[in-house]
């Protein structure tokens, strides 16, 4: 006999549009943890520090670095700018680079940025019900086009781990700024 299967320990509010249970690992991102990220830095510098540009809900059922696991993460980005580029998540490189992962959209607008290695750019809209396949070897962050929370879920291998220092150095070679109302993409300079 198997052994027993058990309930699920978390589920995914439809009204708060947040996963709920034990376990969920939560984590904010607020401008003054961004310094860097955005083009415009002096203007990043005289906004309230405190204020909350992303939040990532994790659920983690195995140990960061096991192999053959999944994890799974709720990410909530508020409707913002830094001057005239919107409010996006940090980006990252996954640390093992060929692991890939599936972004889905559950609420909101807002497009994903994937850049490959050779720095090519291959944006995707996101929106209620879009689904995502991000390659291995493949930087990826997103925006918030909207006026709303966008809120996107996201499944990737337990192995994965994040690289941040790439993105953090040498940022994507493309921005998404609002230009008159319309989301734009620029060269990063
Ligand atoms: C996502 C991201 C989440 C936050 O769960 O971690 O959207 O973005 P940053 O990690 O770039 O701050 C994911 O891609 N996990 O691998
Ligand atoms: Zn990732």
């Amino acid at each position: 006999m198997n052994a027993a299967i058990t309930n699920p320990l978390i589920y995914f509010s439809s009204e708060t549009m947040q996963l709920k249970g034990s376990g969920i690992v939560y984590t904010e991102k607020t401008i003054g943890q961004l310094a860097g990220i955005f083009h415009d830095e002096s203007a990043r510098a005289v906004m309230n520090q405190d204020t909350v540009v992303y939040t990532v809900q994790a659920y983690l059922p195995v140990k960061p670095g096991t192999d053959g696991g999944l994890f799974l993460g709720t990410t909530t980005i508020y409707p913002g700018a830094v001057h005239d580029e919107y409010f996006m998540t940090h980006g990252h490189f996954h640390e093992i680079r060929n692991r890939g992962e599936f972004y889905w959209g559950i609420q909101g607008e807002g497009l994903l940025l994937m850049m490959a290695a050779d720095r090519s750019i291959q944006t995707e809209h996101i929106h209620t019900g879009s689904i995502h396949y991000v390659p291995g070897n493949t930087a990826h962050r997103v925006a918030n086009t909207g006026n709303d929370q966008l809120v996107f879920n996201a499944c990737w291998p337990s192995d994965a781990g994040h690289d941040y220092k790439e993105i953090s150095t040498n940022g994507f070679s493309f921005r998404l700024v609002n230009n008159n109302g319309l989301p734009q993409l620029i060269k990063n300079t």
